[in-house]
Formats: C-alpha cells, structure tokens, sequence
C-alpha cells in the first residue's frame, strides 16, 4: 500500500472546496469512487475539458507511481546483486584463504587427503552457488528483456550493473578454475606422495623385517657367546686345574725321577755285591792287572781301594786270590792308589812286599787264616782274578 500527498483543485464547488487534501492512492484507484477532478471548471458549457484534465492528471500520478516502483524494484535488485557480489567475494576471499590452507596442509600427508577433500566439497558447493546465481541472473535478465515498461536509463543502468556481475562471475569462475586447477596438482602431487609414502612404507616394512631378523640372529648369536664363553671359562678353571695337577705331577714325577736316579745310583748291577756305599764285582776269570783294571773300568768301576780295615775284611771274606787297586809301578817302593792317593794303611802279609823278581802290583791272597791280612806283591803279568768297586757315595 503506498500513501501519497497530492495537491489538486476540485471541479464541483458545492461538494468539496478547493483546498489540499490527503489520499488513499489504492482507495482512489480500486474502489471505484466518484472520480475526483484534477482539472478546475472554466465554464458552464466547457464539461468535456473538464473530464480531460482529470485524465490527464491521473495517467501522470499512475506513471509516477509506476516509475517509483520500478526504481524500488532496480534499487532492489541492485542491492540483491550488490549483497550476492559481497558474498561472492567472501567466498572468493574464503577460497583464497582455504587454497592457503591447502598448499600449507600439502606438506602434511596425514591431514592433506581430509583438507583436500573439504576444500573440494565447498568449490563444488560454491560452484553450485555460482551456477545458481548465474542461473537467477539470466532469468532477471531475461525478466528484464521482456519488461517494456522499463525505462531505458534504468535498462541500461541494470543492463551495466549485470554486466558487471557477470564480469565478476567470469573472474570468479576463473578463480574457481584456477583453484580447480591447482587443486588437481595438489591432488596429484598428494597422489604421487602417497605413492612414495607407499613405497616408504614397504622399504620401512623390509628393513623392519630384516632389523627383527638380524635381531633374532644377534639374540640367538649372543645366547651362542655367552654359552661359548661359559664353556670358555670353565675350560679355563679346567685348564688351570689341570695345569695344577700338572704342575703337581712334573714336581713329584721330577722327585720321582730324583728318586729313581738316586735309587739307580744307590742300585748295585746283577751279581754284584754291596755293601755299605759300595758296589763290587768279583771276576770269574783271569787277567793282567792292567786288563783287570780296564774290564773295571769298562763297568763304571775300578780296581777297588781299601780305605778301612771293615772293608778289608769284607774283600778278605770274598775268599778271592784277586787283583785290587794298588800299584808302584810309577815309583819303586812308593805304593799309590788307582785314583792317585798314597798308601797309608796296609795290610801286607809278613814279609811282603818283597819286589821279589820285580813284582809291582798288589793282589789279596786266599790262603792265610787271618781274617784281615792278605796282601802280596806279584808280577804285574800275571793273570789273576779281580775286584772291582763303584762307590755310591
Ligand atoms: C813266591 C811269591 C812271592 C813271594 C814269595 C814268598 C817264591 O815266590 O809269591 O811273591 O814273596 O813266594 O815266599
Ligand atoms: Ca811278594
């Protein structure tokens, strides 16, 4: 309902005075009233002009009216489109800012596939806006184009104002198509990472494998060194024992062997005869006295000296007419051992020695009852038996 304020002089005098009135434009129009005459009467006979300048009147507060409905209606529209531009461009900016996003959620894998897909499914949203406010811009436009009643000022005005969205639509749609674009490298820069983070992931899962395999290896190595070296040790506690043990041995094989040798020392050969530290032979046959030496000589032993009377005894009790070490055959008279030694004890028989026809070397004789007295002194070629004797000590 619009209200206006019109100002008109009325043609009959005696209903209403001439004078400014406020009216209902709509009452005036559709409720069909008595015609109010925008026109003043001049005369009695002039009732047609009357009736033209009210018409006249009319058509131009209808044209008015309708020209102030047509620029309410632009104004309208113009800020229909001003408002969807401003939206358009807060979606522009928010693309922007999400094609930010984008590229700084590109670097990472986990999020990237997610942002991605969010970024897709608002362009597509918006896409779907645009093509919808492309779609109610046509049909305006083709409103438009049908509207004769339009004036042609405010047709081109609206005609420039479309234009202009339309630009900006086209620069949106580029934008759009440019974020599409790059959203597809994205996607294949993220496919082509994710092919690399598959392959990663497989070299990752190998190394694993082999990291758990040579780990089970160096388990199974390590059991092995330590149970090596456990039979090392005790190979070495065994091993130090029984280098003890034959420490132990070599000294009392090394006593032993002392012994032994001792004990062979000490031991007097087959049908030899010992006594106290000595060992004797007595011959079976009969030889020089320089041959009975050397057959003594040939046994590790000598003609025997008599060093004590105990001992001439024990050759005397042989009961053996036997050579024994004594000689002056250096030195006539001078009596000396075979080991060199002068003579200082003696047991000669009476008379002797008498170096009768040259005799040189001593023998003990078995024909005298004395038990000690036995010695004689005979030719040194004269074969006879003899005593030896190897001192043990
Ligand atoms: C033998 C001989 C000598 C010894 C005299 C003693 C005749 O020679 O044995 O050596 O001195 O007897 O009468
Ligand atoms: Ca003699």
């Amino acid at each position: 309902m619009y209200k206006g304020i019109y100002e008109y002089t009325n043609g009959f005098e005696d209903e209403e005075p001439n004078e400014i009135k406020t009216m209902d434009v709509d009452d005036h129009i559709y409720n069909n009233k008595r015609p109010i005459m925008p026109c003043k009467k001049n005369g009695a006979g002039d009732q047609h002009s009357v009736s033209c300048q009210w018409w006249k009147r009319y058509s131009g507060a209808a044209a008015g009216c309708l020209g102030l409905l047509c620029v309410l209606l632009l104004a309208g529209i113009i800020g229909l489109f001003l408002y969807q531009r401003d939206q358009l461009q807060t979606s522009y900016n928010t693309l922007t800012k999400e094609r930010d996003q984008l590229q700084t959620s590109y670097n990472t894998l986990t999020k990237e596939r997610d942002q991605l897909q969010t970024s897709y499914n608002t362009l597509t949203k918006e896409r779907d806006q645009l093509q919808t406010s492309n779609n109610t811009l046509i049909k305006e436009r083709d409103q438009l184009q049908t509207s004769n009643k339009t004036p042609t000022k405010e047709r081109d005005q609206l005609q420039t104002s479309y234009n202009t969205l339309i630009k900006e639509r086209d620069q949106l749609q580029t934008s759009y198509n440019t974020l599409t674009k790059e959203r597809d490298q994205l996607q294949t820069s993220y496919n082509t990472l994710i092919k690399e983070r598959d392959q990663l992931q497989t070299s990752n899962n190998n190394l694993t494998a082999e990291r758990d395999h040579l780990h089970t290896s160096s388990n199974n190595l390590t059991d092995e060194r330590d149970q090596l070296q456990t039979t090392n040790n005790t190979l070495i506690k065994e091993r130090d024992q029984l280098q003890t043990s034959y420490n132990t041995l070599t000294k009392e094989r090394d006593q032993l062997k002392t012994s032994y040798n001792t004990l062979i020392k000490e031991r007097c050969p087959q049908d030899w005869i010992r006594s106290c530290c000595s060992c004797y032979y007595i011959s079976t046959n009969e030889k020089t006295w320089d041959l009975s030496r050397k057959d003594c000589q040939a046994r590790g032993a000598n003609l025997v000296i008599i060093n004590s009377r105990e001992e001439q005894a024990l050759i005397k009790a042989f009961n053996k007419r036997a050579w024994f070490g004594l000689t002056d055959k250096e030195v006539e008279g001078t009596w000396r051992w075979v080991d060199g030694t002068p003579l200082t004890t003696s047991y000669w028989n009476k008379g002797e020695p008498n170096d009768f026809e040259g005799e040189d070397c001593a023998l003990v004789d078995n024909t005298l009852k004395d038990p000690v007295v036995a010695w004689n002194d005979v030719p040194c070629n004269h074969k006879n038996g003899w005593i030896c004797e190897r001192q043990l000590c």
